[in-house]
């Protein structure tokens, strides 16, 4: 399907990582979201991707089945561990994530991060200045907050700007952070800053306004006291719908759900997918799981749990602890309540999935739980409803009111707190109970609120911010 291109300078896209990983046949284009909301622009327009890979020396210039140029920071093993594994995960995911967990403030991490910051900007200045015309520079997510204000200063003839994937949260929490100014200032360098809400957005904006007096915040545009202009603006990121939709009916993923529908026959499914993360909110969702079936012993034979976890940052020690915590919690319930002669309650898969094997489970699931303590949006949510559709199913959506995509799915989803693990038992059991044309209405509105507004709808919006708010004096 070809897309309206939004801008016709190259793109020119940074993040953390590039788009590609080494398999036993080379280097390939990763699959993900991004990559593939990205890939109609940047081929379009001749762009180029810019991001730090573990071999960086190897990545070759292109790869197959992606038509753009990729540009490895080479960083060394002491910059990774402060800036990745220290600063990026242990400061900033916790404190942005509302201190789910303790934030760890360490010296010599900022120094690092800082340090990368810098490294990113030296090679993307090359890159740039190798090019015809001045590209436009669109910076990714919170592991390069400080690069707008250095890029800035480099390459000022470049539209830039920055979108933020996880959430941003109220000044307060934002104090704590010994060198919070200097992130606001990297960010405030771009010409547009994006959000996934209001929410996120006007927490920013409130940061900025105790940092600087006499910032006025003119709808989105905010106009800081050297005259510069900044447009912050909420924009929900979002999934391929088509490609979700294709997916979901496609041969394998119907051979895939023949199989797990005569494993789990007779059985009410309930699933979890996430990456292994403590702001995903698995242990409280367990918990719940656990009040449920001892309240219902009629469940124990009926139900099934499955959640799939994706292994996640296991250098860290917070997701080590939370590995062992959730193992030892799936092992309680199911020594708990497995009867003699029956399948255990709760199937746990600790490993990433195919895509068939994803839409066949999101396909299989009578109810997903999407009960994260705090997400910046959760694309999961999005990739359930689409797939449900698509096969015509009537899965219900069992969704955190922390959880950016709420604001999207209002009543259609079953709202829940997953600090209340007891209420969102009792919610589980609703979810059970709900008449199965309620159900199926529900969720071709949630499928029809993610159709009108899918991932190339963000890359559109995104890049024509960018675009129009870098053309103002
Ligand atoms: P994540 O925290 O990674 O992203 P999410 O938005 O749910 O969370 O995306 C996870 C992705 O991984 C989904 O596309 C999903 O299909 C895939 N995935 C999950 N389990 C998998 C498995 N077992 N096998 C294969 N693939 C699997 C961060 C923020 C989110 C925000 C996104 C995008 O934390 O809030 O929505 O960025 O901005």
């Amino acid at each position: 399907m070809s897309h309206h291109v939004p801008t016709d300078r190259p793109l020119v896209v940074i993040a953390n990582r590039l788009p590609v990983s080494q398999t036993d046949d080379g280097w390939q284009a990763a699959a993900g979201g991004l990559v593939t909301a990205l890939r109609p622009v940047i081929e379009a327009t001749g762009g180029a991707w810019i991001g730090w890979d573990d071999d960086a020396e190897a990545v070759p210039r292109r790869v197959e089945g992606l038509a753009c140029d990729l540009h490895a920071v080479p960083l060394s093993r002491a910059q990774v561990r402060g800036y990745y594994h220290g600063f990026a995960n242990r400061t900033i995911w916790p404190l942005f994530h509302d201190l789910v967990v303790q934030p760890v403030i360490d010296r010599s991490w900022w120094r690092a991060y800082a340090e990368v910051n810098n490294r990113f900007a030296e090679v993307i200045a090359d890159v740039v200045r190798a090019m015809d015309t001045p590209p436009l520079l669109w910076v990714q997510d919170y592991h390069l907050m400080l690069l707008p204000e250095m890029l800035r200063r480099r390459l000022p003839d470049s539209p830039l700007g920055f979108f933020l994937h996880i959430p941003f949260p109220p000044p307060e929490l934002v104090a704590r952070l010994p060198w919070r100014n200097q992130l606001l200032e990297g960010l405030l360098a771009a010409d547009a800053v994006g959000f996934h809400t209001r929410l996120y957005r006007d927490n920013f904006v409130r940061s900025v306004q105790q940092l600087y007096g006499g910032v006025a915040s003119l709808g989105d545009t905010l106009a800081l006291p050297d005259g510069r202009h900044v447009r912050t603006v909420a924009n929900p990121i979002s999934i391929d719908v088509e490609e979700f939709s294709e997916l979901a009916r496609d041969d394998e993923t119907e051979e895939e759900l023949a199989e797990l529908r005569e494993q789990f026959e007779g059985r009410r499914v309930f699933l979890g997918v996430d990456r292994l993360d403590y702001t995903k909110g698995i242990r409280h969702r367990l918990q719940s799981i656990q009040l449920l079936l001892e309240r219902n012993p009629r469940l124990r034979r009926e139900f099934a749990f499955i959640q799939i976890a994706v292994p996640s940052r296991d250098d860290v020690k917070e997701y080590r602890e939370l590995r062992t915590e959730v193992e030892t919690e799936v092992g309680r319930i199911n020594g708990r309540f497995t009867e003699p002669g029956h399948d255990v309650p709760v199937h746990y898969l600790y490993r990433g999935v195919s895509r068939a094997k994803l839409a066949a489970y999101y396909r299989l699931a009578d109810v997903m739980c999407v009960t994260p303590l705090k997400d910046g949006m959760n694309l999961v949510a999005k990739e359930f409803v689409t797939c449900q559709a698509a096969g015509d199913g009537d899965g219900a959506l069992l969704l955190s009111e922390f959880a950016g995509a709420l604001l999207e799915f209002g009543d259609d989803a079953i709202r829940c707190n997953p600090f209340d693990v007891e209420g969102m038992s009792y919610l589980m059991e609703a979810a059970l109970d709900l008449d199965p044309a309620d159900r199926r209405a529900r969720l071709r509105r949630l499928a029809e609120s993610v159709r009108s507004a899918d991932v190339y709808t963000w890359v559109d919006s995104q890049l024509g911010e960018i675009e129009r708010s870098s053309r103002r004096p």
